[in-house]
């Protein structure tokens, strides 16, 4: 039978046993080489692009963002279903797997740090959260798929190992200055083509690009099949209706027009096929 392999931060070789358990005790792991080195400059320089064209500048100063952003490049595509990633997804998830949300997230040379959070649903100034203290259990998990190297001078994403166990986040007032560097914390780095993959309760930040190059990430979010996701949908009645009740803003995934669905990898149709919508 063929062992699937993923790299953990010290690069060394290890079983999807091994990932699973790293990212229980630790709250992440780095899966090495699931875009071809071959491939990974082309998804690169498609994504650099998109941003270009439709991209946002976001809370961080000298990073650009674009949401929803399989409906408008569908470059990473044939890699999202992943035998390793899915895997992970699925053991963690169970089955039926779903995308919450793709995002490209550049970080240009020169960018501020960003603030200690936990990603949706756990971060508490978004209007749709699961309020703290939340359950210890696994709801939903980030990647970040690196197209350029993560490294510490690029900025790769600043991580506290193991805090994906707290009930609580720096977004909800629990006493860590959101700003500050955590004593703990620590860089998650990759060559071009890894995927960082954690707990979608772990703190994290944006960090400081000290390169002269471009750091390209793209956050891709994977939930279990229960996870209502309709507040993060332009236009939802749930989402006008958490958002009125609270008054707090949220993450927002336009919907992938059908004949861009059309052209998505068989195999990954199935993660992407709730957020079919004509626009
Ligand atoms: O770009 C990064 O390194 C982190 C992005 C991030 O914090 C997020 O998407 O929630």
């Amino acid at each position: 039978m063929e062992t699937l392999s993923v790299t953990v931060e010290t690069k060394q070789m290890t079983s999807i046993d091994e990932a699973l358990s790293h990212l229980r005790v630790d709250g992440f792991c780095v899966l090495d080489g699931v875009i071809p080195e071959d491939e990974v400059d082309a998804v690169r320089r498609s994504v650099e692009e998109t941003v270009t064209a439709v991209g946002r500048k976001t809370m961080v100063q000298g990073a650009k963002t674009c949401k929803g952003l399989i409906a408008h490049d569908q470059s990473l595509a044939p890699y999202l279903a992943d035998d390793r990633m899915m895997s992970i997804a699925e053991a963690l998830l169970g089955p039926h797997v779903r995308i919450s949300m793709t995002t490209a997230a550049i970080n240009y040379p020169g960018n501020e740090r960003g603030t200690w959070h936990a990603d949706w649903p756990f971060n508490q100034t978004k209007a749709g959260h699961i309020r703290m203290p939340y359950p210890d259990a696994v709801m939903h998990l980030t990647t970040i798929w690196m197209l350029s190297p993560f490294t510490e001078e690029s900025g790769g994403t600043f991580i506290v190992p193991g805090s994906h166990r707290c009930s609580t986040n720096p977004t909800g007032g629990n006493g860590v200055d959101p700003l500050k560097p955590y004593p703990t914390e620590m860089h998650a780095t990759g060559e071009a083509g890894s995927v960082l993959v954690f707990d979608s309760r772990l703190w994290h930040a944006v960090a400081p690009n000290r390169s002269d190059r471009p750091r390209v990430g793209v956050p891709v979010r994977y939930a279990p099949w229960w996870l209502n996701l309709n507040v993060l949908m332009p236009g939802s009645n749930e989402r006008t209706r958490i958002m009125d009740e609270t008054g707090l803003g949220e993450n927002e995934v336009g919907p992938i027009p059908p004949d861009v669905y059309a052209t998505l990898p068989e195999n990954v149709k199935p993660l992407l096929r709730h957020w079919v919508r004509d626009q």
